[in-house]
């Protein structure tokens, strides 16, 4: 039911799973009510997503509930949309510099026995959401129905933004008691907003100083910090200005070669973000 778009134009990749259904008009999964014969990627209510081809331009069809969404992440000259998260991490988060926006992101910590782990390097993340009564989360940790043994996952030098919902917004979330990273290392929590806490840790205990998160004892982390990362134009530019706190702040384990500008890294104090400056 997962399926993963690609755009590197003049390339466009479509890759997707058994059960989505394909045409010359786009690809689809799920169901929808309406007109049969103008098929589900014009319906009103498509319950299922999928991606319309209209000669040259795509469009990106959303599924008509609450439920589920797109995610998207983007850099210079490339785009990846999925509906599916762990489909969109695979490609993109893997290899760093991506700006994430997505509403309530969610990641699920693999299986026991699985071992790929997710490496989230060097990316801007945000809740987004806007100022009324909603929830927004910049990352939210869980575990699957068997929980691993101990922490999986790695995040470094990114910047993480809980979004703007009024009283109910986390930089980071952990959502059970064993859904702890592994290595948190150098990842800016932002302030912006006013989050709920900076850390949400164990599920049960709110965190708002970034130098107690570097106490925690369940994940290898230190270098965490919380501030204004002082974007270009948020959210339309978010390279960082000079003078950010993010310049330099960053560790070199495991960085990205080059940053979304296709600009070097600093090899020695790289930036935290998905810039480099
Ligand atoms: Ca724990
Ligand atoms: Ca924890
Ligand atoms: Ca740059
Ligand atoms: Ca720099």
């Amino acid at each position: 039911m997962a399926w993963v778009l690609r755009a590197r134009p003049p390339s466009v990749e479509l890759t997707f799973g058994s059960f989505v259904r394909s045409s010359g008009s786009g690809i689809f999964e799920g169901t929808w009510t309406g007109d049969a014969e103008a098929g589900p990627l014009r319906s009103t209510t498509p319950f299922g997503s999928g991606v319309l081809v209209e000669g040259d331009a795509l469009y990106l069809v959303p599924p008509g509930h609450m439920l589920e969404g797109i995610y998207l992440c983007r850099r210079a000259g490339e785009l990846v949309a999925s509906n599916s998260l762990v489909g969109l991490l695979g490609p993109a988060l893997d290899q760093g510099n991506w700006w994430v926006i997505v509403e309530n992101m969610h990641v699920v910590s693999p299986r026991p026995g699985q071992t790929n782990e997710i490496d989230v390097h060097s990316n801007v993340i945000d809740g987004r959401g806007n100022a009324t009564a909603c929830t927004s989360y910049g990352v939210v940790l869980d575990v699957a129905a068997v929980a691993p043994a101990s922490g999986v996952g790695i995040f470094r030098n990114n910047i993480i933004r809980g979004g703007e919902c009024n009283n109910n917004a986390w930089d980071f979330y952990e959502a059970d008691v064993l859904a702890d990273p592994r290595i948190f290392e150098n990842n800016d929590l932002d302030p912006y907003s006013s989050p709920t806490d900076l850390y949400f840790d164990e599920a049960a205990t709110g965190i708002d100083l970034a130098a107690d998160v570097d106490l925690l004892l369940d994940m290898s982390v230190s270098g965490t910090l919380s501030s204004n990362p002082t974007f270009v134009a948020y959210p339309g530019n978010l390279h960082i200005a000079a003078g950010s706190p993010c310049d330099g702040a960053g560790t070199p384990n495991g960085a990205p070669a080059l940053d979304m500008d296709g600009d070097a890294r600093d090899l020695g104090t790289p930036d935290i973000g998905a810039d480099e400056i």
